[in-house]
């Protein structure tokens, strides 16, 4: 059986839409980030980076979110747009947009917001400024079309919902005003009952919830220790 190596975070979140989604069984394995657990050799051996998502797929392994996306939405044939070089083009461009813009400055943003030591005011701006910009792009084209590429719901829009739902958290409370369209998707992903398995996957494991010396400890520089 596949194995899904998650924890509750948004990238894992995506992927655990589309294992529901697609109805592929699975065995969920935690990797408790806050324990330092994504740092053991024998998940370094599965996703050298150290980060969730990863799958084992018989002797196949995938590690980054978008790159199981990907994986599993051609495995199955589920979920990726109608053939053809038009929409394979939009799909990848999209995918990668979310990939290397969405997906990490979403994830500073949260990070200097929430957790950063030091409230440092140019980093918070820059993040989410980047981060705003990039949802408006995505919330731009909703206000054109249903979902993210052609009128039909693909892995993009899996790949958007794992950071848009947590919105509040990137940008603050009232940020959803600025994404009428971009909530729209959200509510509609949200409410499918694959999207509520796969958020109450995190409850079926207990996962560390404090943010103390050794949750922080894993983004520690190691030469600030010497
Ligand atoms: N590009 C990677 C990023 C993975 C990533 O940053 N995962 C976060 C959870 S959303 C993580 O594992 N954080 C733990 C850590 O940074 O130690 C992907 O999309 O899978």
């Amino acid at each position: 059986m596949l194995k899904f190596y998650y924890s509750g975070a948004p990238n894992p979140t995506k992927v655990a839409l589309f294992l529901e989604e697609a109805g592929l069984p699975y065995e969920a394995i935690p990797v408790d980030t806050r324990k330092g657990e994504q740092h053991k050799p024998e998940y370094l051996a599965i996703n050298p980076n150290a980060k969730l998502p990863a799958i084992v797929d018989g002797d196949v392994t995938v590690f980054d979110s978008n790159a199981i996306l990907l994986y599993l939405a051609e495995k199955t044939r589920k979920f990726l747009p109608a053939k053809g070089d038009k929409a394979r083009g939009e799909l990848l461009s999209w995918l990668m947009f979310v990939a290397s813009g969405v997906g990490p400055y979403s994830g500073q943003s949260v990070h200097f917001r929430i957790y950063a030591p030091d409230k440092v005011e140019y980093a918070l701006n820059r993040y989410a400024y980047e981060a705003q910009r990039h949802f408006g792009i995505l919330d731009e084209r909703l206000a054109k079309q249903k979902y993210l590429v052609g009128d039909t719901y693909t892995i993009v829009d899996m790949d958007a919902w794992g950071w848009a739902r947590i919105i509040p958290t990137v940008l603050g409370e009232a940020a959803w005003t600025k994404f009428p369209n971009l909530k729209r998707l959200v509510d509609e992903i949200s409410a499918r009952p694959a999207a509520r398995r796969a958020v109450a996957l995190k409850d079926k494991h207990k996962f560390k919830t404090e943010m103390d010396d050794e949750a922080l400890s894993s983004w520690r520089p190691p030469w600030l220790d010497t």
